[in-house]
């Protein structure tokens, strides 16, 4: 079944006139539909869910309806007292009712309504981009602290537990496929140098949750630059997107994982290393405006990790960018031979450059 045949077996009105790809997601399969009746045009987001990354979609959808129905009535609520108009995506059913539709193949497919003139960047812009992203980010955590945990379930067991990842990594590049692309390359040879050196790096916030520091809590789970929407007519932030990885975890992987993407003023794609490196102007924009809303819920113990954390999560990506390279692109999508090794590179680039500027970060973090 072709994208446009799935398209029309959601809960929208009218008829398909185009769909478009959306080709900047790693995972998923995304699409732009457009369907109009005679007198409206409506807009939606079409994704096919990648099952080589999510193993029980329909759960994955459970989680997404339970959390959109809860923050939808959070943001209604606060709507009147707030300094902006907050947008949510909202799960579009299909015709039967359901939350996803499954083709022929039994793949799973969903349907997301549009942020309304809203735009979503692969590079940040300038501070005040930073700013807002870490704003969003805040507002966001913020108001899904107090979802009931156990009602979502774990689709993802072991995201961003890095050391999980090394395991894994370790486990990899065993294999001859695996040995004969780490002998052909001498940046793939750097980059396991460059893991070897921070094997003992790699547990720092899952030790301080094993000492009790931290704690676990509802989280976004993906806060990457592009997830973040800015309004086109506001030029302020105005949605998070792509709740697929919203489950329980620390606070420190969503912070992390939005530093070392929004920071990175090269962007995850950059050819040439010498652009990579944590800005730190963003980075104190992004803090200041976290912050903002961050000091309503983060402990003294919170604060305490966040330098880690960025360090850690462009650590984290790099690795499993790397490990999947040597797997075979098994995990994450690629459009060209090497891209994840490419990658893996930009990622521990960037790890050495927040490295390089632990002492500055750390300045930005305790005066803030
Ligand atoms: C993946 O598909 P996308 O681009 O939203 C990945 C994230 C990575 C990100 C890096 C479920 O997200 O963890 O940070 O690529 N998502 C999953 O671009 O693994
Ligand atoms: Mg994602």
């Amino acid at each position: 079944m072709t994208p446009e045949t799935i398209a029309a077996k959601f809960e929208v009105p009218g008829q398909v006139v185009t769909v478009l790809i959306i080709d900047t997601g790693n995972v998923n399969d995304t699409y732009r539909v457009i369907k109009r009746t005679t007198y409206s045009e409506v807009q939606f987001v079409l994704q096919k869910i990648s099952r080589a990354v999510f193993p029980e979609p329909a759960l994955v959808m459970a989680n997404m309806k339970a959390i959109t129905d809860y923050a939808h009535e959070r943001l209604e609520e606060q709507a009147s007292k707030s300094n902006r108009i907050w947008q949510l995506p909202r799960v579009i059913p299909t015709l039967d009712g359901r939350d996803y539709y499954r083709d022929e193949k039994g793949g799973y497919w969903r349907a997301l309504s549009m942020i309304a003139s809203a735009t979503s960047h692969e590079k940040v812009l300038n501070p005040e981009h930073a700013h807002e992203a870490g704003y969003v980010l805040g507002h966001f955590q913020r108001m899904i602290a107090d979802f009931p945990a156990d009602r979502l379930a774990d689709t993802l067991p072991g995201f961003h537990i890095t050391p999980g990842y090394l395991r894994y990594h370790d486990e990899v590049i065993q294999s001859d496929d695996a040995q004969q692309r780490l002998a052909a390359s001498s940046e793939a040879r750097r980059i396991e140098a460059f893991i070897q050196e921070r094997r003992e790096f790699a547990s720092v916030l899952e030790d301080a949750v094993n000492r009790g520091e931290l704690h676990h809590r509802p989280i976004h789970g993906d806060p990457k630059i592009t997830n973040i929407m800015m309004d086109d007519i506001t030029g302020k932030g105005t949605a998070i997107i792509d709740l697929d990885t919203v489950k329980p975890g620390l606070v420190h992987y969503d912070f992390g994982d939005c530093v070392r993407s929004v920071c990175n003023p090269a962007g995850e794609e950059a050819k040439d290393l010498k652009d990579v490196l944590v800005d730190v102007d963003f980075f104190e924009a992004l803090v200041r405006g976290y912050l903002k809303q961050g000091r309503n819920f983060l402990t003294d113990w919170d604060r305490k990790y966040l330098y880690d954390s960025t360090r850690l999560i462009a650590f984290e990506l790099g690795l499993r960018f790397f490990s999947d390279y040597l797997a075979g692109d098994v995990y994450f999508k690629v459009n060209y031979e090497s891209q994840n090794l490419n990658r893996a590179r930009v990622q521990m680039k960037l790890c050495e450059s927040i490295e390089m500027r632990e002492s500055m970060m750390r300045r930005v973090l305790d005066g803030a």
